[in-house]
């Protein structure tokens, strides 16, 4: 059985990863539609990187949990048939075990050049504008995906997505496209559909089956229902 699950920022949420979308939310007052755009970056470069440091540095001090950790065990009995698409920049799938990652939305631990597109595995802080180490002209800043850009690896993850016997959605609320629109390439090459989130989403009616509940419950549980199977 070839299985995608996507995963979305309430899969990190008890790892003390704030959602974007929660009363609780990232953003805290701004709408993230209008603040995650090339737009805000150009108009006030120094508060994104701020932003963006703050949640990379943040990252050192949170760790998987359960959801994370089933999905890794789930991609050891799967190997390549298990594909992990993530909406999330951190690296928790990544510290659980997973390898087949996807990240649609870029990651906090990479940095893009602005001139030459490179993209690079980066710790440090953006905020005081580092010139890029590979051409050395521009500037880099976060590699992540803002509105109205283009997410990364949409080929590879549609054709996963098609291919696919089961699509699992995890953690997300159905907000964002083409994340969003995924259960409908899903349904409509003949997959099953599962949603696995604290709420129904918006695009809840979508799915076959829901359950709806914290995730490091729900996740560790429908995995130890699949591998005894
Ligand atoms: C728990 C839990 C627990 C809590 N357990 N669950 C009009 C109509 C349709 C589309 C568009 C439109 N106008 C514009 C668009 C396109 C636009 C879009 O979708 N806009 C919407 C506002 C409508 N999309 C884009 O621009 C995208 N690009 C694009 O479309 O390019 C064109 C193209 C695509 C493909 C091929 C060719 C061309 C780019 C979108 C980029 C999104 N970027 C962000 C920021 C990334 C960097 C960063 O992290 O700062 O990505 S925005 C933000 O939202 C982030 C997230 O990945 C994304 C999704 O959020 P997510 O993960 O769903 O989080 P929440 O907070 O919304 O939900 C959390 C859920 O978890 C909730 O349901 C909770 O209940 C639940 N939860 N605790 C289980 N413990």
């Amino acid at each position: 059985m070839k299985i995608v699950v996507l995963t979305g920022a309430g899969i990190s949420a008890e790892s003390g990863v704030p959602t974007f979308r929660d009363a609780d939310g990232l953003w805290e007052g701004h709408r993230v539609e209008d603040v995650a755009t090339p737009e805000a970056y150009e108009a006030r470069p120094s508060a994104v990187h701020r932003f963006y440091d703050a949640r990379r540095t943040a990252l050192s001090a949170v760790e998987p949990n359960p959801a994370h950790h089933a999905l890794a065990r789930l991609e050891e009995h799967l190997g390549d048939d298990l594909l992990v698409v993530t909406q999330n920049i951190d690296d928790l799938h990544e510290r659980a075990g997973s390898r087949r990652v996807v990240h649609m939305h870029g990651e906090l631990r990479s940095a893009l050049c602005r001139g030459c597109r490179s993209r690079m595995p980066w710790q440090a802080d953006l905020g005081d504008f580092p010139p890029c180490p590979r051409c050395g002209v521009s500037e880099l800043r976060p590699d992540v995906v803002w509105f109205g850009e283009i997410p990364y690896e949409m080929d590879r993850i549609l054709a996963a997505v098609g291919e696919s016997d089961l699509f699992v959605s995890i953690g997300t609320s159905g907000a964002v496209y083409p994340a969003a629109g995924f259960v409908q390439v899903a349904l409509l090459n003949g997959a099953r559909t599962l949603e696995l989130n604290l709420q129904p989403s918006e695009g809840t009616t979508l799915f076959h089956e829901h359950r709806h509940g914290p995730a490091g419950v729900l996740v560790p549980e429908w995995v130890a229902s699949l591998v005894t199977a």
